[in-house]
């Protein structure tokens, strides 16, 4: 009998954990790393006059971005800073283009998109670094929308690398949330942020099953030793 019990405990087991993964499996509803968008297009204010190389300093946003406050540079490999070298402006090299959350206006950025949703768990994820040139650190607010607000303060030191974070939230009915990355104080060297996804997470109905598989196996053992 004890044979019979390990062996479907560890079928159980198994089960469950196959659920687990498979009810994991979140689905991304949306995703942007900025390498698609062109450097220089003046469609998204990437060129200033003036400079000698295109550039997107300022960058106006583009694929639903918009900049709500202050301003933010698109950077990063193929970017140039007025007659330097084509690489000069990719400061973590090996992560196509990326966002400078402080501009070129001395006034650190908010960086917004909305998203319709249907209600729902999701979990914002995005990769945030440091400056990479200046040792003031950058006080980075990340804010979602959705009835009430979540908002959350990340500090990045100068040479923090990209580090990924993810923020979980969710929504009691179907409506346009809107989430934003604000860079506080304005000295032009802001965080950077890349890799930013909106996933939604299924409630692992699985879990439930397997879970009430794991209680009645349970309570055979104990009807079986009594
Ligand atoms: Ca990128
Ligand atoms: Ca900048
Ligand atoms: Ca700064």
């Amino acid at each position: 009998m004890k044979k019979w019990f390990t062996s479907a405990f560890v079928i159980v087991c198994l089960a469950f954990t196959v659920g687990i993964t498979g009810a994991w499996g979140s689905t991304t509803v949306f995703s942007d790393n900025f390498d698609s968008y062109l450097i220089g297009d003046p469609a998204s204010g990437g060129t200033l006059p003036g400079w000698d190389v295109p550039n997107s300093l300022n960058w106006k946003g583009a694929g639903g971005w918009y900049v709500s406050a202050g301003s933010v540079d698109l950077i990063g490999t193929g970017t140039a800073y007025g007659g330097g070298t084509v690489s000069s402006w990719d400061l973590i090299h090996g992560n196509g283009l990326y966002i400078d959350l402080d501009g070129t206006t001395n006034q650190g950025g908010t960086l917004a998109h909305d998203l319709s949703l249907q209600a729902g768990k999701y979990v914002l994820t995005f990769d945030l670094a440091g400056n990479q040139r200046i040792s003031t650190p950058d006080l980075v607010t990340i804010h979602v929308s959705v009835g009430t607000f979540v908002d959350q303060v990340i500090t990045r030191n100068m040479t923090d690398p990209f580090t990924t974070y993810s923020i979980p939230f969710t929504l009691p009915g179907a409506s346009t949330i809107t989430f934003s990355f604000a860079n506080a104080g304005g000295d032009n060297q802001g965080a950077l942020l890349d890799r930013v996804s909106v996933s939604a997470v299924p409630i692992p109905g699985a879990i439930w099953l397997l879970g009430s598989g794991l209680v009645a196996l349970i309570g055979a053992r104990r009807k079986c030793r009594a």
